[in-house]
C-alpha cells in the first residue's frame, strides 16, 4: 500500500512538472513585453541548447570555485565573463535577498507584487496574497480574503494548503486562483531562498521589484562595482547566479542557478546548487 501511494505521489509530481513546462512554453511563445521578449524558437537546435546548458552550468561552477577559493570580495565582480571552449559566458551574481521570499513576505508585499508585476487589480491581488499566506501558515483558520482547505475542496481544486514553506516558486501554482499567466509574470521576482528578514537588498533587487515595493533603488553610482559585498559571502547565504550566452544575433540563452554557500568544514562541499531554473531565451529588441 505504501509503495503504491509513493508511486502515485511521484506520478503526481511529474504530472505537475509536465503541465507547468507545457504551460511555460505556451506562455513564452506568446511573448511577454514590448522591450524584452522571451521565446522558445526552433532556430536553436536541441544540440545547441544542450551545449549551451553545459557551458552555463560549467561557468557557474567555475565562478563559484573562484568565490569559494577566497578570491571573493576582492577579486570577483558582480558581473564577470568566463570563457569555456572559446565561448564567452557572462555571469551575474546577486544576493537572493534581492528577490521577494514567498515564505516570509508579509501579505502587503505579496499584494504589491501581484498588483504591480502580476498585473492583477487591487482586490484580486489582496485575495491571492491572503491565500498565499494561508497556504504556508500552519493554522487552519482562513485570514480575511484567504483560503484554507475547505475552500480548495469546494472549488474543486486537487490541491490543499501545505501549512509549511514553499519548496520552490512553482509551488505557487498550487495556491487557489494563481494562474500560469500570473505565475509566469512574477516568477522572475520571487525566491524561496531569501534572507528571511523580509528586507530587499537594493544592490541585488531587480529595479522593477524595488519599484513595485515602493522602494527606491540606490542612487546611481553607489552600486558596489568593486566586488561582491562581503556580507553576501558568509556561510548560509544564498546567491542567484545568472549565466548568459549569445545564441546569435540579439538572442541570449539564460541560465539561472540558486546557490548556497556552506560553512567550511571537512566532508561538506563549499557550495550547493539549490535549484536550477528552466532555461529561457531572451531577445533584446532595443
Ligand atoms: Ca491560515
Amino acid at each position: 500500500m505504501r509503495r503504491v501511494r509513493s508511486r502515485f505521489g511521484q506520478r503526481g509530481v511529474v504530472l505537475v512538472a509536465v503541465l507547468w513546462i507545457v504551460a511555460a512554453l505556451v506562455i513564452l511563445v506568446a511573448g511577454l513585453s514590448a522591450s524584452v521578449r522571451s521565446d522558445v524558437q526552433s532556430t536553436a537546435s536541441l544540440r545547441d541548447q544542450v551545449a549551451m546548458r553545459a557551458l552555463a552550468e560549467g561557468a557557474v561552477l567555475l565562478a563559484m570555485r573562484d568565490l569559494s577559493a577566497g578570491k571573493g570580495a576582492a577579486a570577483l565582480p558582480l558581473e564577470t565573463s568566463i570563457s569555456l571552449g572559446g565561448t564567452p559566458i557572462r555571469i551575474r551574481m546577486a544576493s537572493a535577498a534581492g528577490w521577494l521570499d514567498i515564505n516570509t513576505a508579509p501579505p502587503e508585499r505579496l499584494e504589491r507584487l501581484l498588483a504591480h508585476i502580476g498585473g492583477l487589480d487591487r482586490r484580486e491581488a489582496q485575495v491571492l496574497a491572503a491565500r498565499i499566506v494561508d497556504w504556508r501558515d500552519p493554522d487552519t483558520v482562513a485570514t480575511p480574503g484567504g483560503a484554507e482547505d475547505e475552500a480548495y475542496e469546494s472549488a474543486g481544486s486537487v490541491y490543499r494548503t501545505r501549512g509549511e514553506r514553499f519548496a520552490t516558486p512553482e509551488d505557487l501554482l498550487q495556491v487557489l486562483g494563481v494562474s500560469f499567466e500570473v505565475f509566469d509574470r512574477i516568477r522572475g521576482f520571487v525566491t524561496t531562498e531569501g534572507s528571511g528578514d523580509g528586507v530587499l537588498d537594493a544592490r541585488s533587487a531587480p529595479q522593477a521589484l524595488l519599484e513595485a515595493m515602493g522602494e527606491s533603488a540606490l542612487p546611481a553610482g553607489s552600486f558596489n562595482a568593486a566586488g561582491v559585498p562581503p556580507e553576501f559571502l558568509g556561510a548560509g547565504n544564498a546567491l542567484r547566479v545568472e549565466a548568459r550566452i549569445s545564441a546569435g544575433g540579439r538572442r541570449e540563452y539564460v541560465h539561472v542557478a540558486w546557490i548556497r554557500i556552506n560553512a567550511a568544514s571537512e566532508g561538506s562541499l563549499p557550495i550547493e546548487v539549490l535549484r536550477t531554473e528552466p532555461p529561457t531565451f531572451w531577445t533584446s529588441t532595443d
